[in-house]
Order: C-alpha cells, then sequence, then structure tokens
C-alpha cells in the first residue's frame, strides 16, 4: 500500500508514522496559546522532528469540543508565517489541519504536503479539488456536527458500521474529484461527535477498517474521553494515550497523531518489535 503527498511516498508496511501536533491556536485544549507567536511554533515543530515525528501537523482553529470558529484572514495568519519557515527547514512533510479550502490551498503554495480535513463530511468539493491539483496527500477524518454541536447526544445504531460505510461513500467521491486512492488517508475520528462509549468502540474495532486499503490515522493524544473515562487530567493522559496508540499498531494502524512524540515513538515501536515476532 503507498501513500502518496506531493513529493513524499510511503510505501507500508513499514513502521508507523508519528504525526506532531503543533497548535499555533490560543485556546487548544491541551497546549493552547504556547506555541501562537510563530517563531514559538516554529522552534517546537523542529523540537517534535528531533524528537522523532514524521510528520508535522500545523493547526490555527482548535477543533476542542465548544471552540469558537476563527475567520480565514486569522487563520491564515497564524499558520502561514510557520509553514514558510519549516519548509525549507524540516525534511518531513507538513500537514495544514484545517477545515476551510482557501487555507489548505495558501498552505500547500507555501509548501505543505497534507490535509488534514477534520470536516472530511463536506458537501462541496473545492478542498478535494485543491488537493488533487496539488497532488497532496488527503486525511479523510469522520466527524459528526462542528466543534460548536459535535458533542451534544451523538446517536449511532452501529457507529463502526456507520464510520466504514461514511469512508466507502467518500472514497467515491473524492475519486470523482480527482483525489487518486493513493493520496487518501482514513481516520475515525475519535472524539468528533462521539461519546466515550462510541469512541471505546471505534478503538476495539479498528482492525475492521484495514479493508479500505488506506492507511489509517488515529488521533487519541490526550483526548477528553480518557478524562471522563478515567478521570484524568489532561497533562496526565500521557499513559492511557500511549495504550491506545499501541493497541492501535497492533490493530493495523499506520500513523500516530500524537503530542508526546518521543513517548509514542517509544511505545510504537516497542508494539512493532514484538508484533514483528508473532507466530500466526
Ligand atoms: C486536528 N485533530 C484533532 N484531533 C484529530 C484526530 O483525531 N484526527 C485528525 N486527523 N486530526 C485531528
Amino acid at each position: 500500500m503507498i501513500f502518496r503527498a506531493r513529493q513524499f511516498e510511503f510505501v507500508f508496511p513499514r513502521p508507523a508514522l508519528i504525526m506532531g501536533v503543533v497548535n499555533v491556536t490560543p485556546d487548544s485544549f491541551s497546549d493552547g496559546g504556547r506555541f501562537l507567536k510563530p517563531e514559538a511554533a516554529v522552534a517546537h515543530a523542529l523540537e517534535l522532528v528531533g524528537r522523532g515525528a514524521d510528520i508535522l501537523d500545523i493547526g490555527g482553529e482548535s477543533t476542542r469540543p465548544g471552540a469558537e470558529p476563527v475567520g480565514e484572514a486569522e487563520e491564515l495568519r497564524r499558520v502561514l508565517p510557520v509553514i514558510e519557515q519549516l519548509a525549507g527547514r524540516v525534511q518531513v512533510p507538513i500537514s495544514i489541519d484545517t477545515i476551510k479550502p482557501a487555507v489548505a490551498r495558501a498552505a500547500l503554495a507555501a509548501g505543505a504536503c497534507i490535509v488534514n480535513d477534520v470536516a472530511a463530511s463536506r458537501e462541496d468539493d473545492t478542498m478535494w479539488r485543491g488537493v488533487a491539483e496539488f497532488k497532496a496527500g488527503y486525511v479523510c477524518m469522520h466527524a459528526r456536527g462542528t466543534p460548536q454541536t459535535m458533542q451534544e447526544n451523538p446517536v449511532y445504531a452501529d457507529v463502526v458500521r456507520e464510520v466504514g460505510e461514511f469512508f466507502q461513500e467518500r472514497l467515491g467521491r473524492l475519486g470523482a474529484a480527482g483525489v487518486a486512492a493513493n493520496q487518501i488517508v482514513l481516520d475515525v475520528g475519535i472524539g468528533f461527535g462521539k461519546t466515550v462509549e462510541h469512541n471505546l468502540q471505534l478503538l476495539a474495532n479498528l482492525r475492521s477498517f484495514t479493508t479500505m486499503a488506506r492507511p489509517l490515522l488515529i488521533g487519541v493524544s490526550r483526548k477528553s474521553f480518557i478524562g471522563q473515562l478515567l478521570g484524568a487530567g489532561v497533562q496526565e493522559r500521557l499513559p492511557a494515550s500511549l495504550a491506545c496508540a499501541c493497541l492501535a499498531i497492533a490493530s493495523g494502524v499506520q500513523i500516530i497523531r500524537a503530542h508526546d512524540v518521543a513517548e509514542t515513538v517509544q511505545a510504537v515501536r516497542m508494539t512493532e518489535a514484538a508484533l514483528s515476532r508473532k507466530k500466526i
């Protein structure tokens, strides 16, 4: 299986990719405000690469439940200087975490290679046409609602089946918009319009999405369902985040989105080393 993102090509099976989170926002749930200045965000991104990040995910609009939307101009003001400075300095692909087609396009023009779209449930195909034009990678994430509404009593008859149907339908529409299958990564969207129970069901059944023949990405790092289940504060969720990451790797996931990159690399490499000795 191949994942192409402009000049980058990843051939799986291979060691899982760790996507390091760089939030250029004042209000993200675990590091809001820390990297709002471009110099701070760039320094943090370089530090994440030094710790083993294979991809950098740069975001200028918080997607935590209840977060206020950000205007296009402000989002561009936050992310573009960071992408411009990083593009010439790092050897790893830069991902733009945005739901706005114009922000994605500007980020791609500035050197980003992947669009991480947490609103892949969109009806309009402008975002996808931009991805096709740049031959960029595309993270197609399942979500219900917007950050403002997504945790208002989400209901599914069978969350695993419905997310699988969503992926099938989107793969068809992405193809129709000119995005090749090998540009696409699928993500179940832990915490996006899901209860703790839904998140646990998805985590337990990640293996079922490997039949889609596309790399799978998962983001569990420090998320609130860990706090709801275990009563851990946002800075106390690393052990549970790593447990979920290892479970995901053992279930066939190829990309882990994480704040704590060095710790995630270590946990994932250990899991992979043991799995590679499996007899059946
Ligand atoms: C931006 N963002 C926050 N959580 C995420 C997740 O779980 N997956 C992806 N693709 N992006 C996320």
